[in-house]
């Protein structure tokens, strides 16, 4: 899953995708890359993201790109129903929600549809969800609220061959809490759905390495890797590639 963040405030590219050209020509790259998916997002869900954009200057950003992109697989990466419904008329692919479903009527609007369904694990809420993250046993936790959740979309009559779920690294986390997750990847692999996995140049990557954004791409692909030997289904990344490259010797390794 190649990303492509319409938004000025990104915490990797915000800016220089704001522009809809812009942003179709780099979901294009991206495909010719290797990617198999695109993620649009127009919100930032960065650490401390200021206040929530509106829905309608979420699909203000958001509806050139996907008018542009029409012939390509998208997923749509918002938690507001209203550019839920809108993303899903234009035929987005997949809906991937941080926030898992949990608006009211986010079931609905995907019920309404055939469409995918990635489900994020996160604690608290962009604004200040870095503060103070606090878990008893993080696994545990994470896997409760992602079955929990997984229930309550299947109970909508969403087909469970439609759900994707993430333990959503970095979304109210510790470096320590997020390496947790990775160790015990291969936990999530084994509920029964595919799993994503978004370290793409996360400040965990940047408390390990000492590197800011920019310069995180060989741990980027490092932890791609492992959630990708543990079972991730998908990598959310912005650099696919490098990525790509990296996931070439992976199979050639097990394929022989
Ligand atoms: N990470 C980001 C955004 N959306 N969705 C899923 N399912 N999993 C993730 O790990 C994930 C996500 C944050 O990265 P990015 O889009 O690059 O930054 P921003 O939120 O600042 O736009």
């Amino acid at each position: 899953m190649g990303v492509v963040n319409i938004t000025p405030d990104s915490f990797s590219d915000g800016g220089r995708f704001l522009d809809p050209a812009a942003a179709i020509a780099h979901a294009h790259r991206l495909m010719e890359e290797g990617a198999d998916l695109i993620d649009l997002g127009a919100e930032s869900s960065r650490p401390g993201a200021a206040a929530e954009v509106s829905a309608e200057e979420e699909l203000r950003r958001l509806l050139p790109v996907l008018q542009g992109l029409r012939d390509l697989p998208l997923s749509v990466d918002t938690v507001k129903p209203e550019v839920m419904r809108v993303a899903l008329a234009e035929g987005a692919a997949m809906i991937n929600d941080i926030n898992a479903l949990r608006a009211p009527s986010a079931l609905a609007a995907l019920a309404a549809s055939d469409a995918a369904v990635c489900l994020m694990h996160m604690q608290g809420s962009p604004g200040t969800m870095q503060q103070d993250p606090s878990y008893g046993d993080v696994v545990a936790e994470v896997k409760a609220f992602l079955l929990e959740r997984i229930g309550s979309v299947v109970a909508t009559g969403i087909a469970l061959e439609r759900v994707v779920v993430d333990p959503g690294f970095g979304f109210g986390k510790t470096l320590e809490h997020n390496l947790e997750l990775l160790r015990h990847f291969g936990e999530f692999a084994a509920l029964g759905v595919p799993v994503l996995a978004g370290w793409s140049r996360k400040s965990s990557l940047g408390k390990i390495t000492g590197k800011p954004a920019g310069e995180r791409l060989a741990a980027s692909i490092a932890a791609a890797l492992i959630a990708a030997q543990n079972g991730a289904a998908i990598l959310r990344v912005h650099d696919v590639a490098a990525t790509r490259d990296a996931l070439a010797v992976l199979a050639a390794v097990k394929n022989t």
